[in-house]
């Protein structure tokens, strides 16, 4: 029996792309904005990027200069973590490409930047591509964590380049594998290395957003995907009126993806770590303002809850984010020696010699299970692995502990049943929304159009995201323009600067005005799943932050 099926659906979609874009590669023009600068720090990125710093913003449509159309070699890679969209930036790359000249080549570099380090590559074809248009996953060509940063590694792809005849490479990635790009880019035009490099704004965390790169692709399916289960899990709570859900949610570093679901859910309780880090609250005070949370509710017979905890929280805590820093200077330091020593006693004995007193003091009062994570493998980038980190188990034992004093009290009678969640990877490669679907084509067609116009060291971006489709503006922009110098493993190092929660913004205003009422009150409200058919005003919303940061 034939039957439709959401994938065979989706394949057929059609993604809906802005007004300025529909006239074809051949027949839209670009036009120059005016020179940029740089975030910050601006002689010493004038000094790094000599030959790509301070080019002109760019912007296509019906005025200005013509493209060349003539017959591209590209190479894309994926880099880092999943997120919903990734297969539809490739797919408008490469309708865009073809359109520039149906004898045009995309080459998939597989695994992420290894894949151009190691020449591992599959020519796309219509075909391949046909397999993946509006999905979600980066299984097309796969992804991968390798940093692209020395110039071994740049002069390897340069030869990789040259060996496929390739003028163009699009990296999609975030904050790091952006940054990487534009450093590349500077390094092939000092070699006079005929390959530009264009990069794409990728992340689920939603931390790549400035002035010029509204939102990063990824971030609007992954918070709708995280508010169906949390909307579920809270009428399940409502329902059963027996638990209190500890729920930590995905987002390496800043809040933006628990702001995000916190405004579309309602939940009793949701910590943000930039407030957390600001205001110095330290761990006890945390669980102090969950536990006045329970028994107030328990005052009123609402035994359950429901609280998010963003997974970048631990960092932020003060007294956890020095232990952590001290941690991991001893793991770079004596690291090898540490993870020889056969057993627990030893390591603490280690640690005690190390860390500082305060930090060890720290160290002693987590659990077990916690101090262990704490200490596991770091990333490629010397970071804990906060989605390791069960945090969330770490706060429901000490609130545990806060109430059993209160109960001693006489302050507190109620019942205290809990139960832990982790929503991260169940985001990542979803179906992307509507939303995800159309902004990611349209950033893989700007980013041809962008090696059409000839430049190299930009980012694509589409922009006035919280107008409809029709309204997006297409175009690209230095990423020198989105840099600074920042202190990253003891070097100056220029970057692209991550966007953590602004806490005078209107999203976390907005989060603030209500965050009274729903820790004693029941407010949840119900997002549902998805919606990839049905009504515009539903199927193609996006998220609270973007359309409240537009009103700004
Ligand atoms: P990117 O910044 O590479 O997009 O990845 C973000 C993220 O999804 C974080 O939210 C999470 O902490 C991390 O990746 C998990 O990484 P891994 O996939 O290596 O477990």
């Amino acid at each position: 029996m034939e039957y439709s099926t959401l994938q065979s659906l989706r394949y057929a979609y059609q993604p809906k792309v802005p007004k300025m874009l529909r006239a074809g590669v051949r027949e839209i023009s670009v036009s120059e904005g005016k020179a940029t600068e740089s975030a910050s720090d601006e002689e010493r990125i004038r000094e790094l990027f000599p030959k790509t710093f301070g080019q002109k913003e760019l912007y296509f449509g019906s005025k200005g200069k013509k493209l060349k159309v003539q017959k591209q070699v590209v190479g894309v890679i994926l880099s880092g973590g999943q997120a919903p969209g990734g297969h539809n930036v490739i797919a408008g790359l490469y309708d865009a490409l073809k359109e520039t000249d149906p004898d045009s080549i995309l080459l998939g570099f597989k695994g992420g930047p290894s894949g151009l380090l190691e020449d591992n590559y599959i020519t796309l074809t219509a075909d391949t591509i046909s397999k993946y248009r509006n999905t979600g996953g980066f299984d097309m060509i796969g992804s991968g964590r390798t940093k692209l940063e020395t110039e071994e590694q740049f002069m390897v792809v340069g030869e990789v380049a040259k060996k496929h005849g390739m003028n163009a490479i699009v990296i999609i990635g975030g904050d790091d594998s952006n940054t990487n790009a534009a450093v590349l880019a500077e390094y092939f035009a000092e070699h006079e290395i005929p390959c530009q490099v264009i990069g794409c704004p990728k992340t689920i965390d939603g931390d790549l957003k400035n002035d010029d790169i509204e939102t990063s692709f990824g971030f609007d399916t992954a918070t709708k995907t995280y508010s169906e289960l949390i909307g579920n899990i809270m009428r399940d709570a409502n329902s059963a009126k027996k638990y209190w859900h500890f729920i930590k949610l995905m987002g390496r570093s800043a809040s933006h993806i628990a702001l995000e679901c916190a405004l579309q859910t309602h939940p009793n309780i949701c910590l943000i770590s930039e407030e957390i880090e600001k205001n110095g609250t330290n761990l006890n005070t945390i669980a102090d303002t969950i536990a006045d949370s329970v028994v107030k509710r328990a005052a009123q017979g609402f035994n359950f809850g429901v609280v998010i905890i963003p997974e970048g929280l631990i960092e932020f805590v003060p007294e956890v984010k020095k232990l952590i820093e001290e941690i991991n200077e001893t793991l770079a330091k004596f690291g090898e020696r540490f993870s020889m020593l056969p057993s627990w006693d030893e390591r603490l004995g280690f640690l005690t010699a190390s860390l500082s007193v305060e930090s060890m003091k720290v160290f002693n009062m987590l659990p077990l299970d916690i101090q262990e994570q704490l200490l596991m493998d770091r990333d490629p980038h010397g970071n804990v692995q906060v989605s390791k980190i069960e945090t969330e188990k770490l706060l429901s034992k000490i609130v545990a502990n806060r109430l059993q004093e209160l109960k001693q009290e006489g302050k507190y009678s109620g019942k205290f049943n809990y139960l832990h969640h982790f929503f991260g990877y169940e985001g990542r490669a979803a179906f992307p929304s509507n939303f995800d679907a159309d902004y990611c084509y349209s950033l893989g067609y700007t980013a041809c159009l962008l090696i059409n116009a000839g430049c190299t060291g930009y980012m694509s971006y589409v922009k006035n995201l919280a107008s409809g489709v029709d309204e997006w503006a297409a175009g690209g922009m230095p990423i020198t323009k989105m840099m600074d110098i920042e202190r990253r493993g003891g070097k100056d190092k220029p970057v692209i600067r991550k966007a953590l929660v602004d806490l005078g913004g209107k999203p976390f205003k907005e989060f603030s005005r209500h965050r009274a009422k729903w820790a004693s009150e029941t407010c949840f409200h119900y997002p549902g799943a998805i919606q990839y058919f049905g009504p515009e005003e539903l199927a193609d919303a996006t998220t609270i932050t973007l359309r409240l940061e537009a009103e700004e």
